[in-house]
Parts: C-alpha cells; structure tokens; sequence
C-alpha cells in the first residue's frame, strides 16, 4: 500500500498519538455502522431516532430490544486488524485512544482507552436511582431482525434499566471529555478513523487537535467533512490501511 512519502516517518517521529475513532474502525469486525446499523426490522427506524431518551420512554421494549441486538453483535465479534495495530503502537510511543464507540474492542484488543465519549454498551444502569446494573449472562437470543425486549429493573429499586450510552440529547461524560481534551493539548499526531465526522461535539476533537499543532490523519472509505482540515487523507479501510501504515513507521 502506497502512502505519501513523508507519512511514515512523520508517525514513527510522534511522541503522542491520538486515536479517535469511530463506528467505521468497528466495521470490519462485522459491527454495522452508525448509519448502517439499520438493516432487518430496523431499517424502518433511523438510528438517532432510536438513541434518544423520547425513544426509550415511548417503547423501552423495543430500544432496549435494538441494544441488545447491537450487544449480541459485538459479543460475537472480535477485534480486527485496525484496533490490534492501534494497541500494538501503544509500545513505541503515547497513544490516547478517544472513541465515540460503545464497544468494548479497543479495550480486547489490548487498548487502554481514554475516553468512551459516547458511553458504553456494557455499563446498564437504573434509569431512576442511577445504580450499575447488569446483564443476564450469556449472549442476549436476539434475532437478527431484532425482538421487542422489556428491560430489567433495578435490583435496588425496581427501576427500569437503560442502556449505560449517552443519547442525542445527553451530554457527555465530563471525566471522558476531559481527558479527550487533555489528550489534545499535548498529541503531535492524531488519526481519525471510521467516523463520518457528522456528531456533536466529538466531531469538534480533531479540528482542535489540528488547531493546537497536531498532524490530523483520517482514515476512511469516504471523504468527510474532515477531509478539508486532515493534512493526509487515507481513502481505506481501517483494517487495510493501519496496520500497513504503522508497519511502514517501524521500518522508516
Ligand atoms: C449533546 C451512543 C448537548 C448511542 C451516539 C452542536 C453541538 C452540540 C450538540 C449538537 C450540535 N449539533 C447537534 C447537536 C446534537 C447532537 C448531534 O450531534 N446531532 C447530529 C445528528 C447532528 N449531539 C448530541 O446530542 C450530543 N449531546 O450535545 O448534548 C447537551 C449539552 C448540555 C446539556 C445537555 C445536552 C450527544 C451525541 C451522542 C449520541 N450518541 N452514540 C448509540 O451508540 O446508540 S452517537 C453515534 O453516532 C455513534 O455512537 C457514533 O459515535 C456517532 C457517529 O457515528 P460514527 O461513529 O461516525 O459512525 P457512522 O456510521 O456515522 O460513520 C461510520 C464511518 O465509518 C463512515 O464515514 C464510513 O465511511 C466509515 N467506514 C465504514 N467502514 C469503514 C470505515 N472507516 C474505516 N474503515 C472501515 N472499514
Ligand atoms: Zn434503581
């Protein structure tokens, strides 16, 4: 895989590297997107109309239902080339993983990740007295076209249980958006991958990084919004063109 002549050594030159990344570093281990999450029952829904607090107070059956399909999907998935090249770099230089993904295949991997801006998919907790709560064991029978599936209540309250992701609508987790922030004010190097840059305000992360000095890289099929402010945009997959990059850095 070529690469701009330069690129390999600048990555084998930083000191600290940003990963931010989302849904589309996922794809590749059979994780549909964001935006193509909708196939079967759920291509009548459009995703962020699921994700919202008014979604789950209308028929918490049928979002809990949603997440439990996405649950099972990644429970079956293993990370991919893309997330086992971005914990592999984490032995040569600093490297804060910043994701918008509610996965857990960065952390299997071998990542350690700064910041879930977007929440996780396994931290349930009570919609009323906000307590952790847990999922059945095993991997949830959800059938590919999703079911409708009431939520569990609270152990402790007989609340109901709600997915442990932030909404359209919520706001983030300030301890993950301040260590993202954290993160930007001293990365020479950040790649956003898989992210069609189209959500508020993590789309802001890598315009701030290049605003503080760092070199931004996306890495992506399509062109993005991003495409204008990223000194290099690598038009691949995730799972093709990180693991060739990085790979190229050790040898430049
Ligand atoms: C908030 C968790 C305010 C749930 C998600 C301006 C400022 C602030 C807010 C707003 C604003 N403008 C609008 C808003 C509101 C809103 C927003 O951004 N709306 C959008 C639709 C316009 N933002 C919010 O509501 C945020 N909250 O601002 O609160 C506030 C303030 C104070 C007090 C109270 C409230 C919260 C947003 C978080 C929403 N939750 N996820 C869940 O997962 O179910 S967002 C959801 O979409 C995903 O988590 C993901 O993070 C996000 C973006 O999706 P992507 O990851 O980019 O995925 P997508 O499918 O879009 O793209 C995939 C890309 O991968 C594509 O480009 C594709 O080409 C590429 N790809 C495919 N295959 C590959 C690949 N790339 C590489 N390799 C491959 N193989
Ligand atoms: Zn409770």
């Amino acid at each position: 895989m070529d690469f701009p002549a330069d690129l390999p050594t600048r990555v084998a030159r930083a000191r600290h590297v940003i990963f931010f990344t989302g849904a589309g570093v996922s794809a590749e281990s059979g994780i549909p997107t964001f935006r193509d999450a909708q196939s079967g029952l759920w291509s009548r829904f459009d995703a962020a109309e699921l994700a919202t607090p008014e979604a789950f107070a209308r028929d918490p059956a049928l979002v809990w239902g949603w997440y439990e399909w996405r649950r099972m999907k990644v429970l079956t998935a293993r990370p991919n080339a893309a997330h086992e090249a971005i914990a592999a770099l984490a032995a040569d230089c600093r490297v804060s993983v910043v994701t918008q993904n509610v996965d857990d295949l960065h952390e299997r991997a071998g990542s350690k990740v700064c910041a879930h801006l977007h929440g996780h998919l396994n931290r349930p907790r009570c919609i009323d007295c906000g307590s952790p709560a847990r999922h059945p064991a095993g991997i949830p029978a959800v059938v590919e076209d999703g079911a409708r599936i009431p939520p569990p209540t609270c152990m402790k309250c007989g609340g109901m249980v709600r997915p442990g992701v932030v909404w359209f609508g919520e706001s983030l987790p300030p301890a993950d958006w301040q260590a993202a922030m954290e993160a930007i004010g001293s990365a020479d190097l950040l790649f956003s991958v898989g992210t069609s840059s189209l959500v508020w305000p993590a789309a802001e992360i890598p315009v701030w990084a290049a605003q503080h000095g760092a070199c931004v890289v996306q890495v992506n099929p399509q062109p993005t919004a991003l495409d204008e402010i990223a000194a290099y945009n690598l038009h691949g997959a995730a799972g093709c063109v990180l693991p060739a990059l990085l790979m190229a850095a050790r040898t430049a």
